[in-house]
């Protein structure tokens, strides 16, 4: 028998920012639910539950042990009728149906491997299954035209599904080190993304460029794309030019959360076996996405932050600086809308100061 008192009731913050979420997550199964039924939700146009399943997977994933009744879910927050229903499924029957109904789905399985492809989008895979497309076999056999970046993603798509691991950051990293300070002399890269906050395995490799001096960052990006090119490093590229402009009188926040940064997505050659020619039909390299992003140093702060993720805690970030502290926060800047002007940092710890945060290192923004 249970006694009450022995069921362990969670209490925890609303908004991510205000949470120490490290890797070490105690209830995978049903954040894995979740985060399935979020990805579902995004891949279908439908934003607003997406975002609902990533904060009620993200709460999850915050708790200090495995929940092993509804009852301890009692009070905690982002936790709407629908998440609980998923959890109380997988807990009284070891699994939801709705997920495994997902999971099954023909339009689910098309829409993740057409999306899997490096270059294809939602609208693109929904386009597609329209026009009866489901696999990767079908695809190549519809004669649909593919811009550059689908058909590089196709050519390398065993590799790019295959996990990168830190060993394999950190020889890129190597890489683009040497690109950086031969072309620019001082500049400095920072590993970013999932790598920075502390993963063992990315879906890529991002990496933050900036230079001491500022100004001196203007028109690196090409440069750095050209040795890399010249030394046959790269699969594909392609590089979008800065498009920030901070605005006299603010807000901080473009348009749409895609930040401005000059930036690069690649497809990285990264040679994996530099012993005896391999036998016939083997080769020696693997192919791996890698993200640049350059920033002015008088930005670098911002950019780190942004950069570093995860995706729900940036947006929780964004989230409580609106809300709560009447701050536009981007990857670029923080506007105070009340005093009407951008507050300057040099650290990501006084950006959390200006929020009023206690500071998250990245090992703990892993939400
Ligand atoms: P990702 O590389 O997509 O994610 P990740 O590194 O956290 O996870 P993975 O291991 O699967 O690669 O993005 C890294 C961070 O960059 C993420 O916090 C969001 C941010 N970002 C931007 O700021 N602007 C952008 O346009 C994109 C794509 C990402
Ligand atoms: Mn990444
Ligand atoms: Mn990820
Ligand atoms: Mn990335």
């Amino acid at each position: 028998q249970i006694d009450e008192a022995e069921v362990v009731a969670f209490s925890v913050p609303s908004y991510a920012c205000l949470r120490r979420t490290t890797l070490d997550n105690h209830n995978p199964v049903l954040t894995d639910a979740l985060s399935l039924l979020a990805e579902n939700a995004e891949l279908s146009d439908e934003d607003g539950r997406g975002v609902a399943f990533r904060r009620a997977a993200a709460v999850l994933k915050a708790l200090p042990e495995p929940v092993t009744g509804v009852t301890q879910l009692r009070g905690l927050p982002c936790l709407g009728g629908h998440s609980l229903r998923v959890i109380r499924d997988i807990l009284e029957n070891g699994a939801s149906s709705e997920v495994e109904f997902t999971k099954q789905s023909e339009r689910f399985k098309a829409l993740k491997v057409l999306t899997d492809i490096f270059g294809v989008g939602a609208k693109t895979a929904e386009r597609w299954i329209r026009d009866g497309i489901h696999s990767l076999h079908q695809l190549q056999e519809s004669g649909q035209t593919l811009n550059r970046a689908q058909q590089a993603g196709l050519e390398h798509y065993d590799d790019l599904k295959q996990p990168v691991t830190k060993a394999e950051a950190d020889a890129i990293g190597e890489i683009v080190e040497e690109a950086v300070v031969s072309v620019l002399p001082g500049a400095q890269i920072t590993l970013i993304g999932g790598f920075r906050r502390g993963k063992l395995t990315g879906h890529d490799v991002d990496f933050l460029i900036t230079h001491p001096e500022e100004g001196r960052e203007v028109g690196l990006m090409p440069k750095v794309v050209s040795w890399l090119e010249s030394q046959g490093f790269l699969l594909y590229q392609k590089t979008t030019r800065n498009s920030y402009l901070e605005a006299k009188d603010g807000p901080a926040r473009p348009a749409s959360n895609m930040d401005r940064f000059e930036r690069c997505f690649s497809i990285f050659k990264l040679v994996t076996d530099e012993g005896p020619k391999p036998a016939s039909g083997h080769r020696r390299w693997r192919a791996v996405r890698v993200d640049l992003v350059v920033s002015p140093i008088s930005q670098f702060a911002f950019a780190l932050l942004g950069w570093t993720g995860s995706k729900l805690f940036e947006r929780e970030l964004r989230r409580w600086a609106g809300h709560e502290k009447a701050m536009s926060l981007s990857s670029h800047a923080l506007y105070d809308n009340k005093q009407g002007r951008y507050l300057k940092a040099t650290s990501e710890e006084e950006i959390f100061t200006y929020l009023g945060l206690e500071y998250i290192p990245p090992s703990e923004r892993n939400a």
